[in-house]
């Protein structure tokens, strides 16, 4: 009986032991990912980490925002900070308005997660003109382009909700596009930027029910934009362009404009995430040399590349057909020379 008693305070006092350890495991656990996630540390896909970069980045209820030297951020025109939101123009004719970072960003993989909301009364079509995330060269001017400085040096996303180009029937508005610039080169309003632009998609982003986001990533000189703006909590292609060039020490920005048609447009939110990736010596070399932004690579949208490419095609193939046919006749007709000539000498003898 003892000696059972013995054996029961033994399993009881183990099985204690196992819980203690089991439930500090747990603590650990717990503290971990509560450290982790308190540095804004996530894990991304590929092993690739992302970081949220305070400084570069707003939300609630933003602070770091205004005159002071001290602020992150600074204000231009009529845009103004809300418990809510950054409104950077409310549903009025003829406003202007913009937020900048003071920072010039050094971050060469960054992820940029942006949410928005247009809305007003209008009617649709009866509304404008959209806004612009910018990371340029040049910070604070007001311009033309929704509501900044034309001639730009760097990046521009714009998600416009006004056809400006009556002739632009393939595309539903609102269109979300980007533009690299480079300082000569203009963003053609009357044309929705279409002669520039580095192609988009449609995103109905406008007096929408559901919150509305925007996603920029930028990572070995890629460009790729994604849209969450139908509620369902996922990103939805948009863009993704290679051989983007991007120089180091640009600012971050978000403009907006109306015109004679006028909208709300609501900053949300801005978080920036450094990305942590890992590159080749070559292309290490290959980031240093970017002094003026560029893309390797942009389709024209004026020429129509399908098209083209299927009258290259039947060019070829009608090519093809002629030389087989031409051959077919020659041997044919040696063919029948041939047979008639035999038939000849056959009547002779
Ligand atoms: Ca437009």
């Amino acid at each position: 009986m003892a000696t059972l008693l013995i054996k029961l305070n033994v399993s009881v006092s183990t099985r204690k032991m196992y819980l203690y350890s089991l439930a500090s495991k747990f603590i650990i656990l717990f503290l971990t990912i509560a450290i982790a996630s308190s540095n804004g540390e996530n894990t991304y896909d590929d092993g690739i980490y992302e970081f949220l970069k305070r400084e570069y980045s707003l939300s609630k209820p933003y602070q770091g925002l205004g005159s002071s030297s001290s602020s992150h951020w600074e204000f231009m025109g009529n845009s103004m900070v809300m418990p809510e939101q950054i409104r950077l123009t409310p549903d009025l004719q003829s406003i202007q308005g913009a937020v900048w970072s003071r920072v010039p960003c050094y971050i060469r993989d960054w992820e940029l997660r942006v949410q928005f909301k247009i809305h007003g009364e209008g009617k649709k079509n009866l509304n404008g003109d959209g806004m612009a995330l910018w990371l340029t060269k040049d910070r604070m001017q007001i311009g033309q382009v929704f509501g900044s400085a034309n001639f730009f040096t760097g990046l521009g996303i714009f998600i416009d909700t006004y056809p400006n180009d009556e002739k632009q029937h393939e595309r539903t508005f609102p269109f979300i596009s980007a533009m690299v610039g480079n300082g000569s080169v203009s963003y053609d309003h009357d044309r929705d930027g279409r002669t520039t632009d580095l192609g988009g998609c449609t995103a109905h982003v406008r007096n929408t029910e559901q919150d509305t986001f925007l996603l920029i990533r930028y990572m070995k000189n890629r460009l790729t934009v994604m849209t969450d703006v139908d509620g369902k909590q996922e990103w939805k292609d948009c863009l993704d362009v290679p051989g983007v060039r991007l120089p180091q020490g640009y600012y971050f920005g978000a403009s907006s404009a109306t015109g004679d048609l006028s909208d709300n447009h609501d900053l949300i939110s801005f978080k920036l995430y450094e990305l942590t990736v890992e590159r080749s010596p070559e292309e290490e070399e290959d980031q240093q040399e970017i002094t003026l932004p560029s893309v390797d690579y942009r389709v024209d949208p004026n020429v129509n590349i399908e098209d083209e490419g299927r009258s290259i095609l039947t060019v070829f193939f009608l090519f093809i057909v002629s030389v087989v046919a031409l051959v077919v006749v020659v041997v044919v007709g040696l063919f029948l020379y041939n047979q008639y000539k035999e038939n000849r000498r056959k009547r002779f003898y």
